[in-house]
């Protein structure tokens, strides 16, 4: 195979041909490559990148069909500083969103674009986000000067032919555009046009600012159309709890970034759980809609997981570690001499000698990290183990249960369950969590993030929590909603709760309470598990004394989440619902 066999198929629909041609005339690309998501395509692409040096061959025997990528070293996570919603007015982006007018960005974008191609290929990747024929399924196309871009989405999306065939003649895909420039943080724009149904991204290669069917077309362009077609997108793993009689139970779960989505979504039951299994559907994005049955169904836009790697072991992600062993790109950890890869926290003690993430030596004795703590995997979904049969379903899957959760090493107890549809609105809407390496900026410090979609969010958060609460209306058999924190800690700052595949203690409750099964209490939060209720046997170094601790709700504490809450609710009071403020009056007379 070469490029002139390869090259040379070429997309029928006029209005794709049209646009394309607009953007290589604007790019100047000397060569355009339309990629159809053959097999023999990937083989074609993969060779070029190892040889253009791109992707490193991983050892074959050891880690059949897993390269190593290294990123620019200032360009290893989302920049929210550098992303933008791009609407008619900034009233519509909101007060948590950058913004600047659709033509202004439109003039400053393209005159970066100008020629930015010029000795390069433009890859043209078309792709679905969803199954093939369900009605929540969008087609996207990405042009991108990018090989491991184009590699990349192939993962993450159904790439290639399938989506034409869903496009047909019509003209309704989302028009993505990447440049990467010099790769030059000064540079850098990632710019969402939701009215326009396009993206235009310069200045990076990181996968949360260029794989654009991701976060930008699934969650911020996706949050946008949702509210004007009546549905949810959400930044939400899914998962199926199966019960030793086959009995499935469909829960989405919003957390931030790098705080255990994928985690979660793969959870191995311990060994009490005897016939227990989890499924995954998806590790960090749900569409949601409420289907002909009165029910919450939801898909899995994603092909793919481009997870977190640090911290990643057969403790932590067992169902994880097998599915990385092969067809994989890794980026930014460490490669061993052997030609395998290592990370912090991973199962093999540190390798003698490796190349961290930049590239240089890295010995025990190094002071800085081996693998960036923002390095990834990206990994197709059919190699998980554990995933869900209906994961590929053009109906997707009925929701029981909404779990919030932030990263939180004091004040939120582990769990508890919202008393309705609005208080689960509020208890999501005034989520917080301790920032991560998966943005650009400080790390440990708690924001407010509601639904784990501040970066997220296309539009004014105050008309995103309006929708939340108009969907009720929609959805006769509402899901439950919960929230969950895994991470409180002691005065000694030692986590009081084990987490990783013990949480699945804390969604057997959630289940048996949508199952009607489970006892709960009345708290001043919300429902909290019965005294018998709750399985610890078994849990070692671990006292009904040390769940009372995590139940906990220490009233000075609480004062101060509040009045963070306010904060956040007076940046978007204009159009803060009304219910927020009777929620937030409730809570503070039950407090
Ligand atoms: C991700 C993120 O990569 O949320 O999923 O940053
Ligand atoms: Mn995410």
């Amino acid at each position: 195979m070469n490029e002139q066999t390869l090259g040379h198929w070429l997309a029928p629909n006029p209005a794709v041909m049209q646009w394309v041609e607009a953007q290589a005339k604007l790019c100047a690309p000397d060569r355009i490559f339309w990629c159809d998501g053959s097999a023999a395509e990937k083989e074609y692409l993969t060779e070029r990148a190892v040889t253009e040096g791109v992707l490193v061959r991983l050892d074959q025997k050891k880690l059949p069909g897993c390269y190593y990528h290294r990123s620019n070293a200032n360009d290893v996570a989302r920049v929210e500083q550098c992303t933008y919603i791009c609407t008619e007015t900034e009233e519509d982006a909101g007060p948590t969103n950058n913004w600047l007018a659709p033509k202004a960005m439109y003039t400053k974008l393209r005159a970066l674009c100008d020629g930015a191609m010029r000795g390069r290929t433009m890859y043209v990747v078309p792709y679905l986000m969803g199954p093939l024929g369900s009605p929540l399924t969008k087609v996207g196309i990405e042009l991108t000067d990018s090989i491991y871009v184009a590699l990349s989405m192939r993962i993450m999306t159904r790439m290639g032919r399938v989506a034409y065939e869903q496009l047909g003649d019509g003209a309704e895909f989302n028009r993505g555009l990447h440049c990467m420039l010099d790769i030059n943080p000064e540079r850098r724009y990632i710019a969402h046009f939701p009215q326009d149904n396009a993206i235009i991204s310069v200045g990076s290669n990181y996968g949360g600012n260029v794989l654009l069917g991701k976060k930008c077309l699934a969650l911020r362009i996706g949050s946008y159309l949702g509210r004007r077609e009546g549905w949810l997108a959400e930044h939400m793993l899914i998962l199926g709890v199966e019960s030793p009689e086959g009995e499935k139970t469909f829960v989405a779960a919003a957390f931030p970034s790098s705080c255990g989505k994928t985690n979660f979504a793969m959870i191995v039951p311990p060994p009490q759980f005897k016939g227990w299994k989890v499924w995954t559907v998806g590790d960090d994005i749900a569409w949601m809609k409420p289907g002909p049955d009165g029910r919450l169904w939801a898909i899995n836009p994603e092909s793919g997981y481009f997870g977190a790697v640090p911290g990643t072991n057969s403790k932590s992600n067992p169902n994880a570690m097998t599915m990385i062993q092969h067809d994989t790109i890794f980026t930014n950890v460490a490669l061993k001499p052997d030609g395998t890869v290592w990370w912090e926290g991973h199962d093999d003690p540190p390798p003698a000698e490796c190349l961290d993430w930049r590239g240089n030596k890295w010995t025990p004795e190094s002071k800085e990290k081996a693998a960036h703590p923002n390095s990834r995997f990206a990994t197709p979904m059919i190699n998980n183990p554990m995933l869900a049969p209906e994961a590929d379903d053009p109906k997707g899957v009925p929701i029981s249960a909404i779990i919030f959760g932030g990263r939180r090493a004091d004040t939120l107890p582990l769990v508890y369950q919202a008393f309705n549809w609005i208080h689960g609105v509020y208890v999501g809407a005034t989520m917080g969590s301790e920032t991560t390496a998966a943005a650009v900026g400080g790390v440990g410090q708690v924001r407010r993030d509601p639904m784990a979609m501040l970066p997220f969010c296309g539009y004014n958060m105050g008309d995103y929590f309006r929708h939340w609460i108009g969907m009720r209306k929609k959805i006769k058999f509402p899901p439950r909603i919960y929230y969950v924190n895994w991470f409180r800690k002691d005065a000694e700052g030692k986590y009081l709760w084990p987490g990783f595949g013990e949480n699945m203690r804390v969604l057997k409750w959630i289940v048996d309470r949508c199952r009607g099964r489970a006892d709960a209490d009345e708290a001043p939060l919300g429902w909290v598990p019965g005294p018998h209720c709750f399985d610890i046997n078994g849990l070692p170094n671990f006292s009904r004394d040390t769940l009372a601790k995590l139940q906990s709700i220490n009233y000075e504490d609480w004062r101060r989440e509040i009045i963070s809450h306010d904060e956040l609710f007076m940046k978007i009071y204009s159009h803060l619902p009304k219910e927020m403020i009777f929620q937030r009056e409730l809570l503070v007379s039950r407090l």
